[in-house]
């Protein structure tokens, strides 16, 4: 194992005292309230963080609060994307730094938090940079009826909603929190995030970049703390005009109804689900576990769109599970700071207690444990990659979303018997499929009950493309131009004239 050595900056960075980010400044924070950061990898206590409470909400939601109708309000749309392209160089320019703090938080293997918490962070800055200068209205034709002769016209208005508070999850600190914040901050909004209580560090460090890129004080805002005191609160505040959530299915529903019960405050909710990839008959075995290993255990399968559920044709069903295992028992499973590492850690303590659960209860139903099924020995949070063959549709792996790297596998012999199967879930967060007959699958894109359906590809998000959930996957849609619509008001205007 040879690990990269650990930046000074982010050795003297993790040694510091944390807490908020509030006005432009770090905020120390309720220092009788510590939580500490453990590193995935080894199970150690790498950081300490101060609780936030109702002092640090307040503090954090009135500056954004002014800033939003001060400072920001006067900022033309063209210095707003001028600013966040300024934060996409700092990301670049710090981009080790940060790749570190990330991996040693979450335990992400060192070369993905590179390429997409901060390489494809700062893509996504530039590309919501650009949306700044083309929010617009319409010009409408009224239809009135003129009596004396006088004339109407009417056009709308795109008006930022106001305090956006953005939670965050821990499997992309960095990322998804970029997602809120550039997409706040191009529609003219100011934030508050909240990152997860796991990994609160890399947006303090983030702030301080935002700073330096010349982002007005208390646009950009941050208090830590936990979900239930801290995610409620910020919420509960009167200056929250909207909230946008990353996470778990039932803390999204909870968030939506607090949401709703305040005021109908606006909502974008991006949660998990039950993802499936299906495999026509078409498809060589080969391909068919290249697309497994890509949809399934990238970043230890802690990926909201990653599939849980693979659907094989029967006839290659025993070939492919054997492929797939020979393939995991190759894979390079280590330490976070190597970059040979394929898989890492599982990200916090509870999680692995999850999945270690998850593993049992495949077993008491009957499942067959193809590979893995079990910790690994030594210290951290590390997990065998597996492969689960359900018995039925029914079956808990073939339903609960796992959130690791597990896929679980049924077999199907009729492609209208394969339709019902994928649909057969609360969830629709994403989909693939997979087969060299186009035809075919632009019949069944239309059948897919997915916000987003990959045909021979599986994971890859992409700024310019929409992305959210049908069903109970979520609500709103990031990216693209639909996520225009979830940071700002439609206001009409009509005229006599
Ligand atoms: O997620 P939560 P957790 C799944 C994964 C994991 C499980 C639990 O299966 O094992 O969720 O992880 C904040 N009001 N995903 O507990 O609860 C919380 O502090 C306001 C899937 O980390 O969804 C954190 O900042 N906020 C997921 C954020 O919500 C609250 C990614 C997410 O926490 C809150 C992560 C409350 N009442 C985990 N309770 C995905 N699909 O992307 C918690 N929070």
């Amino acid at each position: 194992m040879s690990e990269i050595n650990l930046l000074e900056s982010v050795t003297t960075f993790l040694q510091r005292s944390h807490g908020h980010y509030i006005n432009g400044a770090s905020v120390a924070g309720q220092e009788n309230e510590i939580f500490s950061i453990v590193n995935p990898a080894s199970g150690e206590v790498i950081a300490t963080v101060n609780q936030g409470g109702d002092t640090e909400v307040h503090q954090a939601m009135q500056a954004a609060s002014a800033a939003f109708h001060g400072v920001w309000a006067q900022t033309s749309p063209l210095e707003r994307g001028n600013c966040l392209n300024r934060l996409a160089d700092l990301l670049q320019k710090n981009s080790e730094e940060l790749a570190q703090l990330e991996s040693v938080c979450s335990g992400k293997p060192i070369q993905l938090s590179r390429m997409l918490d901060v390489g494809a962070s700062a893509d996504y800055l530039r590309y919501f940079a650009g949306w700044s200068t083309k929010i617009t209205g319409e010009t409408l034709n009224v239809s009135l009826p003129s009596f004396k002769g006088e004339k109407y016209s009417a056009f709308t208005r795109r008006e930022p909603i106001g305090v956006v508070v953005g939670i965050i999850p821990w499997n992309f600190s960095i990322m998804i929190a970029i997602w809120k914040l550039g997409a706040a901050l191009a529609c003219g909004c100011t934030i508050v995030l909240k990152p997860s209580e796991y990994t609160p560090l890399t947006m303090l460090r983030v702030a301080e970049l935002a700073k330096e890129a010349g982002i007005p004080d208390s646009v950009i805002n941050i208090v830590n703390g936990s979900g239930a005191r801290v995610g409620s609160s910020l919420i509960n505040h009167p200056q929250c005009a909207k909230v946008t959530f990353t996470g778990s299915v039932p803390t999204g529903m909870s968030v939506g109804k607090l949401a709703m019960e305040q005021g109908l405050k606006r909502t974008t909710l991006e949660l998990g689900g039950k993802n499936a990839a299906a495999f026509l008959s078409d498809m060589t075995v080969e391909k068919i576990v290249d697309g497994i290993l890509e949809a399934g255990y990238v970043y230890q399968g802690q990926i909201c769109a990653a599939a849980e559920r693979f659907y094989i044709p029967s006839v290659h069903m025993d070939a492919v599970l054997a492929l797939l295992s020979e393939r995991l028992s190759a894979m390079k499973i280590g330490s976070p700071l190597d970059e040979s590492t394929e898989m890492g850690p599982l990200a916090n303590k509870e999680h692995y207690e999850k999945i270690l659960s998850m593993f049992e209860t495949a077993r008491q139903e009957g499942n067959e444990i193809v590979h893995g099924g079990y910790a690994l020995e030594g210290a951290g949070f590390f997990v065998a990659p597996t492969v689960i063959r359900a018995n039925r549709v029914e079956d808990t792996l073939m339903n609960e979303e796992t959130f690791g790297p597990i896929g679980t596998f049924l077999s199907y012999d009729d492609e209208e018997e394969l339709m019902t199967m994928m649909n057969a879930t609360p969830f629709g967060l994403s989909a693939s499929l997979w087969t060299n007959d186009m035809s075919k699958a632009m019949r069944m894109t239309s059948r897919i009950e997915a916000g987003m359906l990959w045909i021979n590809m599986h994971t890859f998000v992409d700024p310019a493309v929409p992305f959210g959930g049908m069903k109970s996957s979520g609500m709103g849609r990031e990216f693209g131009s639909a996520f225009i619509e979830h940071y700002t008001e439609l206001k009409s205007v009509m005229m006599r004239y």
